[in-house]
């Protein structure tokens, strides 16, 4: 049993910005970062919750995320947005392009936004859960570093490349899901090391191609996509739609730019926004009936849709006004305040 630490949330927040600016982040960057670290601790997705301090530390004091970024936005099309992050996370670029985004979609019924030159390393759910709070469908997806082999291979050549899907619901949160096309997320490898527990099987092999357990193995082999050549494809999809489309780094060329520092990716990320009313030609009603009635046939039988475990946790921790984070995270957390 892992030791634990209960903060409130008003504490973890405070926390969080007060290690952020004293790295080097400015006000707009640490707070972009402490909002979205603390919704993912809120909802318990604890790999990209308030132990990405320490990644985004790790990543400013190897000189390689710049924490005073500007960002410039750009409109290529009537359906799409560019905005160049400047060597920044990419938080405050989606943040400030988000608003035109919404606007195209709803003018366009689709439209794209492309996120260029930043460092990378939050979940996904927080933007897209966003789009559909403003009533858009939203599809996110990003590469990373190459630690993930394809289907048939063993050397790390796509990234851990999540993607994550949202739909607007009426009178109900969104369905939304956000998962690595990994068998897990890389930084619930490193949890997993960090506790010293052993990793499922099937999930990587060692730097010899051995199927392993053990998650020092793992992160010096290579890690394994969900659903065989199914993953292995879908992942090699968002290298190309959030790289080369977009004209940015595929997950090789972000480990190459790495240089083996071990900070956090850089590239880029592609965000699609559709707008229910103006695709479904104003026929809203009817088709949020339909999705509600999929909805429902999923439930009825005692499956769950994706987001519920998380919607969960947020409504326990919200009650409760508290997160909790291992007693060693808590310690390591502590140690990075300048
Ligand atoms: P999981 O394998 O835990 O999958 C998460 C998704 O699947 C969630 O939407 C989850 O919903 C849903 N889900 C899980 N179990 C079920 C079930 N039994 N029935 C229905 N739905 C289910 O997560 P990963 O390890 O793949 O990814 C974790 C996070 O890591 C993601 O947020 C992702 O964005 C992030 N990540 C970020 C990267 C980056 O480069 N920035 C790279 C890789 C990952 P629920 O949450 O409700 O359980
Ligand atoms: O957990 O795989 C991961 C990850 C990569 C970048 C940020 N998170």
């Amino acid at each position: 049993m892992v030791e634990q630490v209960t903060l409130s949330l008003k504490d973890a927040h405070e926390l969080s910005l007060s290690v952020l600016q004293s790295n080097g982040f400015n006000e707009d960057h640490a707070r972009s970062i402490a909002d979205v670290i603390c919704a993912c601790q809120l909802d318990d997705c604890h790999s990209h919750g308030l132990y990405r301090l320490l990644v985004c530390t790790n990543t400013i004091r190897a000189g390689h995320v710049n924490g005073e970024a500007g960002v410039t936005i750009s409109e290529p099309s009537p359906a799409s947005v560019h905005a160049d992050a400047h060597g920044g996370y990419s938080l405050v670029a989606f943040e400030k392009a988000r608003p035109l985004l919404v606007q195209k979609a709803r003018q366009m019924g689709i439209a794209a936004l492309a996120i260029n030159n930043c460092y990378h390393f939050s979940a996904l759910w927080p933007e897209v859960e966003k789009l559909s709070e403003a009533g858009l469908a939203a599809m996110a997806m990003v590469p990373s570093h190459a630690w993930v082999a394809p289907a048939g291979g063993s050397k790390g050549t796509m990234g851990t490349n999540p993607i994550a899907f949202s739909w607007p619901r009426i009178g109900e949160k969104p369905f939304t899901f956000d998962f690595a096309t990994s068998v897990v997320a890389r930084g619930e490898i490193e949890l997993h090391r960090r506790e010293g527990r052993p990793l499922p099987e099937g999930v990587a092999v060692d730097s010899a191609g051995n199927p392993t357990t053990d998650p020092e193995a793992a992160l010096d082999g290579a890690m394994l996509t969900f659903g065989d050549y199914k993953g292995s494809a879908l992942s090699i999809m968002i290298e190309l739609l959030a790289g080369p489309l977009i004209d940015d780094l595929t997950s090789i060329e972000s480990l190459e730019f790495d240089g083996g520092k071990g900070s956090t990716p850089y590239h880029g990320e592609l965000i699609i926004a559709f707008d229910p009313h103006l695709l479904s030609g104003g026929r809203t009603k009817e088709n949020n009936a339909r999705a509600e009635r999929l909805f429902s046939q999923i439930v009825d039988q005692g499956a769950r849709l994706p987001s519920q475990r998380r919607y969960e946790a947020r409504a326990k921790n919200l009650k409760r006004n508290a997160i909790e984070i291992p007693k060693a995270l808590y310690a390591d957390i502590l140690k990075l305040l300048n």
